[in-house]
């Protein structure tokens, strides 16, 4: 019999072991990725394998259809509110249709203050459970964020030039890195089963509006570039999160409006987006559709990124049969990864039909036509 030194006997395990974790590396990144869903070029070059999942099901979601969904969709509807009854997770959608969104949208505006609820009156605390429900259930999370105007101290709708003082050199450059830091540590804070979730972040959206800081005629195109770009670093290498998806939303485009004004880059974004409501108009809100997403979809195409329908809606949904007939005919074939409709805040703002809402029957009909996922689809597609 042959004696073994024992060092030896502990390389060779120590050496298998290497080689069965580099197998299992190595087949976990491999079967990421196949003929059709080929490796992206994220912003984030550390971004995390969970992230790389939900990239991928975005793909997914646009090649089956578009994945539905609802701001502050679990934190209040109509006539209801989380907070009164923590104990079961409702929605305005389910109530409706059976099934869960697939979307959750949520808005950070206030974290910056280090309020305890954002500006919608969503305690942090609630909104940091409820999106670890969601994301435990399936649902994808995306982040916007409402910030407060950081040279004056109102609101978002404060249109005070204010870009040029938060970027580097800038005299409120400290408060808006403190700022950061505090959205930094809520998505820090959003974690199951030990790991990060991934997050879609939409900062300063709809800059080509003027209705906030961050606008048009507010800021420069340049000055706002740079303060995307700034952010996105101060989050990815100095807060080192590698949870985050970022998506660029300008606002519904006007004739003389170019979709890549303010665009920080193709380094700097993962996700096209445009932001379009109906304001009870459904030959204007179709044009804009038409003509939008199809132009953000040739541009997401050339630059091979996933785009999406990053907020719209008809307010109090006057219109009969909006769904099936005013907005699906015209994003069936649009190839977005999804759909996100504004809050359910009160009988006189909500974008989403609720029990006894004369649009109840045709959202439920909307849910039954071939490219609309809901939770229970998303789940079907990870499979
Ligand atoms: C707006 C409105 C506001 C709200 C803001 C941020 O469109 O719904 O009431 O405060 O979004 O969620």
């Amino acid at each position: 019999m042959q004696v073994v030194p024992l060092n030896f006997n502990l390389k060779i395990t120590h050496r298998s072991i290497l080689l069965l974790l580099y197998i299992i590396l190595f087949h976990s990144c491999k079967s990421l990725y196949n003929d059709d869903y080929a490796k992206p070029n994220l912003v984030d070059k550390k971004v995390s394998l969970t992230t790389k999942k939900l990239h991928k099901l975005l793909f997914y979601s646009s090649k089956k259809g578009f994945a539905i969904g609802h701001q502050d969709a679990t934190s209040y509807g109509i006539g209801w509110n989380y907070t009164d009854n923590p104990n079961i997770i409702r929605s305005d959608i389910k109530e409706i249709v059976g099934d869960f969104p697939a979307v959750y949208g949520y808005d950070l505006g206030h974290i910056e203050l280090a309020h305890k609820a954002n500006l919608d009156s969503v305690p942090f605390d609630t909104m940091r459970r409820l999106i670890i429900e969601a994301y435990k259930n399936g649902s994808i999370i995306t982040l916007s964020w409402h910030l407060d105007n950081p040279v004056t101290n109102g609101d978002s709708w404060d249109s005070t030039s204010a870009v040029s003082s938060i970027i580097t050199g800038g005299t409120e450059r400290e408060k808006y890195e403190l700022w950061v830091s505090r959205v930094a540590g809520f998505i820090k804070s959003l974690k199951y089963k030990g790991k990060k979730i991934p997050v879609i972040f939409r900062p300063f959206h709809e800059m080509n509006g003027s209705w906030f800081w961050w606008g048009e005629s507010n800021c420069t195109a340049k000055d706002y570039i740079t303060l995307w770009q700034e952010t996105v670093h101060l989050l990815k290498d100095t807060h080192k999160l590698h949870n985050i998806i970022y998506a660029y939303s300008p606002n519904k485009l006007n004739p003389d409006d170019d979709y890549l004004k303010y665009y920080p880059g193709d380094e700097y974004v993962d996700i096209l987006g445009i932001d379009i409501y109906d304001f009870n108009n459904a030959e204007d809100y179709t044009k804009s559709l038409i003509h939008d997403l199809d132009l953000v979809k040739s541009i997401a195409i050339k630059k091979n990124k996933l785009y999406a329908f990053t907020e719209t809606g008809i307010e109090k949904l006057p219109t009969p049969n909006w769904f099936t007939e005013v907005l699906y005919p015209n994003i069936e074939n649009s190839g977005i990864s999804w759909i996100l409709f504004w809050r359910n805040a009160r009988i006189d703002h909500h974008y989403m039909p609720y029990k006894g809402h004369q649009s109840e029957e045709d959202f439920k009909k909307f849910k039954t036509l071939p490219k609309t996922l809901f939770l229970n689809d998303i789940n079907n597609l990870k499979n």
